[in-house]
């Protein structure tokens, strides 16, 4: 008897389990058919955070696609040749529980995209690939491939990001700052934020906001996204998806509305309904009247002293000339 009860109780239980746990929509691939106030949330998280006298370059390809593809993504970096610090591989992808891909990046073979994941909305799914020593100082083009390996998924486009050192000697190279808010982040009708913190404006000669989204698309009634920073417009529909069918890679001016602390980035959107992938927040500093050639490492500092050591001197010669001449007379 007390078995019996047991069972039925069991049962019982696995039934109410059964309709109480999270019943989530699954949005359809396009992203705009989640519904309003849909949250298959995710979120980004700071990645990376550093301060370095050189620069950052985003290199992209983008498009939208089913198939084995090659993005070939060039890498445009200042001439002489460069260190580079840090690179990072961002790959968009979905449906990949349906099918399996592989990728490979100028040749070499890259981790599976489930083990490089670094968050899933629903059924997307961003990779980060950290490709630093694969990544040389100069101008080059690098071809991503992502091959079907089985069944059918989607795979949005791929972004480099090359964090690097300018070259020794070259005066000119601001020092800049690097905020990396990263992950999968799904967005409509509930707003999506991300956050950089202890920012100071300080000497700040330009801020800058860059931006990977994919599931972006232009057009009525897909135009209402709406991109805020410290809760002030930035753009209107900047997640067109124009920079490759479904694929958008932006970059916004931010200098006049950076502040002290936290800054907030709010990603709006009603019907259209995209995946952050990436926030990325820039800043560069003026050291000297700027901009002299930008600003300068430490070890150009001098290097910018020197033209007006040079003044000075032919000045204090010359004074000193006239003088001798005065005197003389
Ligand atoms: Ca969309
Ligand atoms: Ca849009
Ligand atoms: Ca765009």
């Amino acid at each position: 008897m007390m078995g019996k009860i047991l069972l039925v109780f069991a049962v019982w239980v696995l039934v109410a389990l059964a309709f109480t746990g999270p019943v989530a929509a699954v949005p359809n691939e396009r992203g705009e058919d989640a519904g309003i106030g849909q949250t298959q949330a995710g979120s980004l998280t700071t990645f990376l955070n550093k301060t370095l006298y050189g620069d950052v370059v985003v290199a992209e390809a983008g498009g939208h696609t089913f198939s084995d593809f090659t993005w070939n993504i060039a890498v445009n970096l200042p001439d002489g040749g460069v260190t580079v610090q840090d690179a990072y591989l961002y790959l968009s992808f979905f449906g990949l529980d349906d099918g399996e891909r592989s990728v490979t990046f100028d040749g070499n073979p890259l981790d599976d995209p489930w083990d490089a994941q670094i968050g899933t909305a629903g059924t997307w799914l961003t990779a980060r690939y950290d490709v630093t020593n694969l990544v040389s100082g100069v101008d080059a083009i690098y071809p991503v491939d992502v091959n079907v390996e089985s069944g059918s998924s989607g795979v949005y486009g791929a972004a480099l990001i090359v964090i690097h050192e300018h070259p020794g000697g070259l005066v000119g190279a601001p020092k800049i700052r690097v905020i990396i808010n990263d992950g999968c982040m799904w967005v409509v009708g509930t707003d999506g934020t991300t956050s950089f913190q202890n920012v100071s404006t300080e000497n700040v000669f330009e801020a800058k906001l860059t931006t990977i989204v994919q599931a972006g698309e232009g057009g009525a009634p897909f135009n209402d996204d709406e991109l805020y920073f410290n809760n002030l417009w930035l753009a209107t529909d900047p997640f067109n998806g124009t920079e490759g069918s479904l694929w958008d890679v932006d970059e916004f001016g931010v200098t006049d509305k950076l502040q002290n602390g936290t800054n907030t980035v709010k990603f709006h959107s009603v019907t259209d309904g995209y995946i952050v992938d990436v926030a990325m927040l820039t800043y560069t500093y003026a050291w000297w009247p700027a901009p002299v050639g930008g600003t300068i490492t430490p070890v150009n500092k001098l290097a910018l002293l020197v033209p007006w050591i040079i003044l000075a001197v032919l000045i204090a010669i010359g004074a000193t000339s006239v003088a001798v001449y005065w005197r003389r007379r």
